[in-house]
């Protein structure tokens, strides 16, 4: 095979007129004297990228002195959180306007968003994989996010295979989903520490927040690199470190306390008492529990946290008002506190009106994800819109709206059941629905799709063309069967929700192939019960598809979390009612979860 190509490997794909195009080889990492060679190729290259492309306007944030970070954001999705961390730990951010800038850092974080070929295009372009180079080269403080350390290798083989900045040595993979890990990988691990890494000093078990479908993987020509692995299926590399150097797989960001201290002690190194590493231990993907807030405006006009039973979230008195448990802000930070892996914002007025009108549901998502770290998923209204002055805006422009506001990840729910009907009823991939759009932009990671799914009892399996199962416990008129299907919500006065010809087996079978990355899967017999989750559902959804599977509707106490954890495949467990009626801690929900032997995030 031929040589593969060194520190010179950055060079995008799209560039293959103007150069050869190398495979990549790890063997080929080795020789010194080719790398003098490729490194100059390297920089020529770069060169012409950064005289045929001017550098982005400037935008920078007036910082000086020694609390000052230099943040890489090449403006390919939202690093909002990152900033908000930075900022939370007392620093300042100055962004990278031109590679000078990326030369002149005392400390640079890149936290790396979007796809592979993508992100090593605008660094070529805007001749800043050079800057980048020199300075990690020099050994100057580096600190590299998800994509951010993905790009130092030589390669990737998402779309591509992808030249990257080629420091590290090896190939980036996607995961493997046919030995039964769900990809994306996304969840809370621990690691295991290979070396000394000094940001990580004090992680012993304590689990990190994964998101990604691609890694790299540790071998004898990188081993001086990987400061610690992580399991999922096979091990990967989860951090790497030389020198001051470091980059992590995960988010540190969205990793809670144990995330901040990570970054803390890259922005503050040296400053903290503990040197000796401690051990991580081998880990499973933790299951995760979610708290859910379903926020509406009520009939004063004010945004409050709403809960309903089988999802009619009005008291059942004569003012008829929105049920109000609380403020969404408040308990979003308090869930935090208490925990929680995940908060999930449900924007149940959005998908009346214009949601990218709903500021106050935009400015919750802003003041939350300044002190929530850890992930945030919205959801409601993200389908296509026209305002009242006839301006059109598609969901990605929705989508997008949530994202630079703080969210992690989005959740559909209508327009998944349009897109998924329509994608059986032809069998073609248009790439223009929600779902399509917005995974192809965000990666499918930040895709969720939510199924509000109602039991329909039959006689006999075969009496409808969707996929029944054979009930656990029989329906109110000895029925051993039902199907389960979708509904989405209609525009009436009194907002009702229709059944669709569809199931929900069907739907979450028709998402995953259109690029959903999750499902949220409730059960609108379910909602506000407390009698437990729908293991049947559940079962018959989480067994067919291969991403992550969130149990939602019926938590009433802690067992009912390790049940559908025991009986299912659900990769993490959604709650809302108990949480917010204080009638089962969050905490006791995880306490009782690892007393069973089943992992979860301490
Ligand atoms: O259709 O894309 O606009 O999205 C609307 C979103 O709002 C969907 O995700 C849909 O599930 C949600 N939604 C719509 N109407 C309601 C309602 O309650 N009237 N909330 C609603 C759904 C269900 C759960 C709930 C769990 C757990 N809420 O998320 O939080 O059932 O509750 P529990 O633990 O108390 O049992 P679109």
């Amino acid at each position: 095979m031929e040589a593969a190509p060194f520190a010179c490997s950055s060079c995008p794909s799209s560039s293959a007129s103007f150069l050869p195009s190398f495979p990549v080889t790890a063997r080929s990492l080795s020789s010194s004297s080719s790398l003098l060679f490729r490194r100059n190729n390297f920089r020529r290259n770069c060169n012409y990228y950064a005289a045929k492309f001017k550098s982005p306007r400037n935008l920078s944030v007036r910082a000086s002195g020694d609390s000052v970070v230099t943040l890489l954001d090449y403006g390919a999705g939202n690093v909002r959180s990152v900033r908000n961390a930075i900022r939370y730990l007392g620093f300042d951010i100055k962004d990278v306007q031109t590679p000078e800038d990326i030369l002149k850092a005392d400390r640079l974080i890149f936290p790396g968003v979007g796809a592979f070929a993508a992100a090593m295009d605008v660094l070529n372009k805007r001749g800043m994989a050079e800057a980048l180079c020199t300075y990690i080269e020099k050994d100057r403080p580096f600190l590299g996010i998800c994509l951010g350390l993905q790009l130092l290798f030589e390669s990737s083989e998402e779309n591509g295979p992808v030249n990257g900045l080629g420091l590290i040595p090896g190939v980036v993979g996607r995961f493997d989903s046919s030995n039964g890990y769900r990809v994306p990988h996304i969840g809370w691990n621990a690691l295991q520490i290979k070396t000394d890494s000094e940001i990580l000093d004090d992680i012993g078990n304590h689990h990190v927040y994964f998101v990604h479908s691609y890694r790299a993987m540790p071998s004898d020509v990188n081993k001086e690199w990987v400061s610690s692995t992580c399991n999922y299926g096979v091990d990967f590399i989860a951090s790497v470190r030389r020198g001051n150097v470091h980059a992590v797989q995960f988010h540190p960001e969205k990793s809670g306390d144990v995330g901040l201290s990570i970054l803390r002690r890259f922005l503050y190194p040296k400053s903290t008492i503990m040197t000796k590493p401690t051990e991580g231990k081998a880990s499973k993907l933790a299951k995760r529990v979610i708290a859910c807030l379903d926020v509406r405006t009520n009939d004063e006009g004010d945004l409050v946290v709403t809960k309903g039973d089988q999802y009619d979230v009005r008291e059942h008195t004569k003012e008829n008002e929105v049920r109000n448990l609380g403020k969404p802000v408040e308990l979003a930070g308090q869930y935090y506190k208490d925990g929680a892996d995940e908060v999930t914002f449900l924007n149940i007025t959005g998908f009346r009106d214009f949601p990218l009108g709903d500021l106050p549901m935009l400015q919750v998502l802003r003041y939350t994800s300044e002190n929530v770290f850890v992930p945030l998923t919205v959801g409601g209204g993200i389908r296509d819109f026209t305002d009242a002055n006839g301006r059109h805006y598609t969901s990605l422009e929705v989508a997008s709206e949530y994202f630079r506001s703080g969210a992690d990840k989005i959740s559909i729910g209508s327009d998944a059941v349009y897109a998924a009907e329509e994608y059986l009823r032809t069998g073609v991939k248009t790439g223009k629905s929600s779902l399509e759009q917005i995974s192809r932009v965000y990666g499918n990671q930040a895709v969720v799709v939510s199924i509000d799914p109602r039991r329909v009892y039959l006689k006999n399996p075969n009496d409808v063309e969707f996929k029944a199962v054979r009930l656990t416990k029989s329906g109110p008129n000895g029925e051993e069967y039902a199907w389960y299907q979708c509904t989405l919500f209609v525009n009436k006065v009194n907002g009702g929700r229709e059944g669709r010809p569809i199931g929900a087996y069907e739907l979450a079978k028709a998402v995953e192939e259109l690029g959903a990355g999750e499902i949220l899967l409730n059960c609108i017999d379910c909602d506000g019960q407390g009698k437990g989750f729908d293991i049947d559902l559940i079962k018959l959804i989480s067994d067919a598809v291969n991403i992550p599977v969130i149990a939602s509707s019926g938590a009433g106490a802690t067992d009912h979390f390790s049940e559908v954890f025991m009986k299912t495949s659900a990769s993490a467990a959604l709650a809302a009612g108990i949480f917010h009626r204080k009638e089962v801690p969050l905490q006791s929900v995880k306490e009782h979860l690892s007393k069973e032997g089943i992992e979860v995030r301490i």
